[in-house]
């Protein structure tokens, strides 16, 4: 029997890319780009170092397999082309609600990156249907998306270390879809946007961006919140009112403030930006998974939501409220000694040492009583 012969490949031509770019702008992607698919040796060296020097503090996901991270080539076997897409986040601000509240980072409001999955799995499933390989990844371990995208001239990279879009700025996540098949390459370069300013260095309420593009993930306060352990002592204070991300650095970015707006998407419910704290410390946990399970939390565990916001509360808590004052004494006698730590920092923060007790079976909280305000 004759074996049936292959179907021929179609032509990856410009007007090809034309097609797979239309296919994701239903799910709201504005720009798109094609980078080769290359080792990203920048990235690793960029990785190499960053380890080397301590500044992942710990953090796995790209860093964990630098070489597995930074070769399109692992992860689709063949791969020849990356085709990049980046989706707006910017949303219009709600207004803070009247309860304390905790800020949570825009990024986290709602899932962006399940509609870019959409439209990369939209671009991947053209590609297989023609006869590719085609992988989609966003913020996935397996590629360095900011370089990825970098390569395909989609942005430039801010002081910030964000990737910022000619004419509209940072609040954009990034992803692609690594294939085999041969899609003209655009590396154009976007040439630095960022000049003489330096509002990012300046604006950062930890000093963690060392250099332009070098952060210390140990001082960022997108690391620090959802990291597990117990947060050091002389960061809780810059915590201030986020429960999950940070944007400083990006609030105070010229571009990204005037050209951002421009892609700014429909308002959302106050509850996607704000989250009252004290709900966060009485409710279930189950509640809380419910809202907040896809943020990127060790083991997806509420408790490291209610270390947060036991750091929050001590930091913006009204000491006079009797609400604010039981749940104080509850934590206090948690079963959990790293949310005990948590809560005699914010009762000492808020003058209500008189709710502490005099000493406690664990080291950590007992150090944590024996240090001084
Ligand atoms: C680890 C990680 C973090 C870590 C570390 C961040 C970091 N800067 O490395 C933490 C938890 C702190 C974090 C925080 C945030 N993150 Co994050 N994070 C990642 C992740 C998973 C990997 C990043 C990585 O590999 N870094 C490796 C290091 C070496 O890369 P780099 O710091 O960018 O280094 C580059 C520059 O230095 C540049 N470079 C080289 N020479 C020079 C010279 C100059 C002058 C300059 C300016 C740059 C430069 O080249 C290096 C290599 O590419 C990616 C998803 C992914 N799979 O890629 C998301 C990702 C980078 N994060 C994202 C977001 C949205 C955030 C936050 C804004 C979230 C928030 N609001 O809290 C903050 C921003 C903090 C900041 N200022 O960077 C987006 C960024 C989108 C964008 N437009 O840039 C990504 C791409 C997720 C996604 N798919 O959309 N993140
Ligand atoms: S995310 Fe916040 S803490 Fe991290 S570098 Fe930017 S401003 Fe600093
Ligand atoms: S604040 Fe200024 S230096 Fe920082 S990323 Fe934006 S333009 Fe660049």
């Amino acid at each position: 029997m004759r074996r049936a012969e292959p179907l021929p490949s179609p032509v990856t031509d410009a007007a090809y890319v034309a097609e797979l770019t239309g296919l994701t702008q239903p799910f709201g992607v504005t720009h798109t780009g094609v980078a080769s698919a290359d080792v990203l040796t920048r990235a690793r060296d960029a990785i190499d170092r960053r380890v080397a020097a301590g500044l992942t503090d710990g953090m796995q996901f790209t860093f964990k397999n630098p070489q597995r991270s930074t070769t399109p080539q692992l992860a689709v076997k063949g791969a020849q082309s990356v085709f990049v897409a980046a989706r707006p986040y910017l949303l219009d601000t709600p207004e803070r609600p009247a309860e304390v509240s905790a800020r949570v980072g825009r990024y986290a409001w709602v899932d962006h990156y399940a509609p870019l999955r959409e439209a990369l799995w939209a671009v991947a499933t053209r590609l297989r249907a023609d006869g590719f390989k085609a992988v989609p990844f966003a913020d996935d371990n397996s590629i360095v998306d900011r370089e990825v995208a970098y390569r395909a001239g989609i942005g430039w990279f801010g002081k910030n270390a964000n990737l910022l879009l000619p004419g509209a700025g940072s609040w954009f996540v990034l992803g692609c879809v690594v294939t085999t098949a041969a899609l003209p390459v655009n590396e154009t370069p976007v040439a630095d946007g960022c000049a003489s300013c330096r509002r990012c260095l300046d604006a950062c309420p930890t000093g963690a961006i060392l250099e332009p593009g070098v952060i210390d993930a140990g001082r960022c306060l997108a690391w620090v919140l959802q990291k597990p352990g117990i947060i050091p002592r002389h960061l809780r204070a810059a915590v201030g009112d986020r429960i999950y991300g940070c944007d400083d650095c990006q609030e105070v970015c010229p571009p990204t403030v005037r050209f951002g707006p421009k892609h700014a998407a429909p308002a959302v419910p106050a509850a996607t930006a704000w989250m009252a704290v004290l709900p966060m410390l009485t409710g279930s946990d189950e509640d809380l998974i419910a809202r907040w399970g896809r943020w990127y939390l060790a083991d997806r565990h509420p408790r490291w939501i209610r270390r947060n916001a036991l750091v929050v509360l001590g930091n913006i808590g009204d000491a006079a409220d009797a609400a604010v004052q039981q749940v104080l004494a509850e934590y206090l006698a948690d079963d959990d000694p790293m949310l005990r730590v948590h809560a005699v920092w914010a009762a000492r923060r808020l003058g209500l040492g008189h709710l502490m007790p005099a000493t406690d079976p664990h080291p950590d909280v007992r150090q944590e009583l024996q240090t001084a305000p």
